[in-house]
């Protein structure tokens, strides 16, 4: 870090930034570039760019057998894989889920006239709490999705106990969780199904790509149906369908990049290990832990601030570290609830979540991955304790500035 003595020495107050290009979250981590062009090369040749394609079926496989689940029906990205098991499942009328995730999961209810009904979370979890479920339940539920997020599983056992006793159909969207276990099983078999993502941003990626993870044959099967139109064989269409196909540079990708899941776990963790000795020491900010009795892919850096323990705010603070090119993300803000369509369908949601409020108020990402080195999250850290040091001087010049002036006026 270039050093930072007082605070005009901060970038936000003028001075030079700590690095001269963006660090981001969710950097893409890419495996070995030469075995990938080479595959890349064969698809070329093949001349069989999508469709089901031998680069798609042998990551399904390989999928398949990694997290020992009887079917993985990859898609072009997991809102599609979503809606598509949304649609499989049956699921109608309301759902119940947690606020706190990405908007896809409520999207993906909502594009089918399914109505999310938003659960609050548990406070350090930050997964749905199964204690505040019963109340939610109508004559109109359908059933429940959970959200592993951060890659930790949520209370599995107990969402699985109400929806047995409810009959309610569970199904867990797992964006965050390839890689991970839950009680030394590999997330992707609990429930009636579950979604991985493979964006780009996600710890193993097909650059846009998603999967289904399902061990019920006939579930599988109308997934395989649904993903390509409905066709069964040439010109015969069995089942209503989309195009949630994934192409086979994408699939090709994502052969190569599991080759390298161990170093990027290895990496992952030792990020994790080092932005976790130097943020335990700082007031008023809690590094969100993975579950060490698990298996993780240690891909996400969560912090929740305090701002009466670290006289700062999140938002404050992000504000800081961008203008040093640390683009630290407010995940998940402001929480779906208080987003379009549902903030005007349910002004009223915000009284039923309070964790989830109180997270969107102070919930932070910092970037990881295989792009960031130590050398960078020694610096951020070292950033971090600086901002808290001087976090009062801070707070205050930046509420007093102009520029916030003429935005409170605005
Ligand atoms: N469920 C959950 C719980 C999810 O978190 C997500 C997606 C989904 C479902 C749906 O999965 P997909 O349909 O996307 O497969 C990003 C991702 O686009 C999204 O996939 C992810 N969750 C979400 C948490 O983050 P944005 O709107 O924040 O994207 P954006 O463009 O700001 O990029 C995110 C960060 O990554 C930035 O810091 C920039 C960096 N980045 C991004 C790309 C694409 C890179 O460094 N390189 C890249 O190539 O949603």
């Amino acid at each position: 870090m270039r050093n930072k003595i007082a605070t005009n020495d901060l970038a936000v107050f003028g001075g030079e930034p700590c690095f001269s290009n963006k660090l981001h979250v969710g950097c893409p981590n890419i495996g070995d570039e030469q075995a990938m062009f080479r595959r890349f090369h064969e698809v070329l040749e093949r001349r069989w760019l999508s469709n089901n394609g031998p680069c798609v079926q042998e990551l399904e496989e390989k999928l398949a057998a990694y997290t020992g689940v009887k079917h993985c029906v990859i898609t072009c990205n997991a809102t599609v894989a979503l809606e598509l098991a949304i649609r499989a499942l049956g699921l109608t009328g309301e759902v119940i889920l947690p606020s706190f995730t990405f908007i896809a999961t409520a999207h993906a209810l909502q594009w089918q006239e399914i109505t999310p009904v938003f659960c609050d979370v548990d406070p350090l979890t930050h997964t749905i709490d199964p204690k505040r479920i019963e109340q939610l339940i109508t004559p109109r539920t359908t059933g429940i999705i959970g959200v592993h997020l951060w890659g930790r599983a949520c209370d599995v056992e107990a969402l699985a106990e109400i929806a047995h006793r409810r009959k309610l159909k569970l199904l867990f969207d797992a964006a965050h969780a390839f890689g991970c276990s839950h009680r030394g099983k590999m997330i992707g078999g609990f429930g009636r199904a579950e979604i991985f993502s493979f964006h780009a941003t996600k710890f193993f990626n097909t650059s846009e790509g998603g999967a289904i993870m399902t061990n019920e044959d006939e579930l599988a099967h109308r997934l395989r149906l649904m993903r390509n139109f409905g066709f069964e064989g040439v010109d015969n269409v069995v089942y209503l369908g989309t195009n949630g196909k994934m192409n086979e540079v994408s699939a090709a990708m994502g052969l190569t990049n599991l080759e390298s899941l161990p170093a990027f776990i290895r990496i992952n963790r030792s990020n994790y290990e080092l932005y976790w000795r130097f943020i335990k020491k700082l007031p008023g900010i809690r590094l969100v832990s993975h579950n060490e009795e698990e298996q993780s892919n240690f891909q996400y850096i969560v912090l929740e601030v305090d701002e009466s323990v670290a006289g700062i705010s999140r938002d404050t603070l992000i504000e800081v570290m961008s203008a040093e090119n640390v683009m630290a993300r407010r995940y998940f803000h402001p929480g779906c609830h208080r987003m379009e369509p549902y903030r005007s369908y349910y002004p009223n949601a915000a009284l039923l979540l309070p964790n989830t409020e109180r997270l969107c108020r102070q919930v932070m990402s910092l970037p990881s991955g295989t792009a960031t080195g130590a050398d960078a999250v020694t610096d951020i850290c070292a950033l971090l304790k600086f901002c808290l040091q001087h976090a009062l001087e801070i707070s205050e010049r930046l509420t007093d500035c102009p520029r916030k002036k003429l935005a409170l006026v605005a």
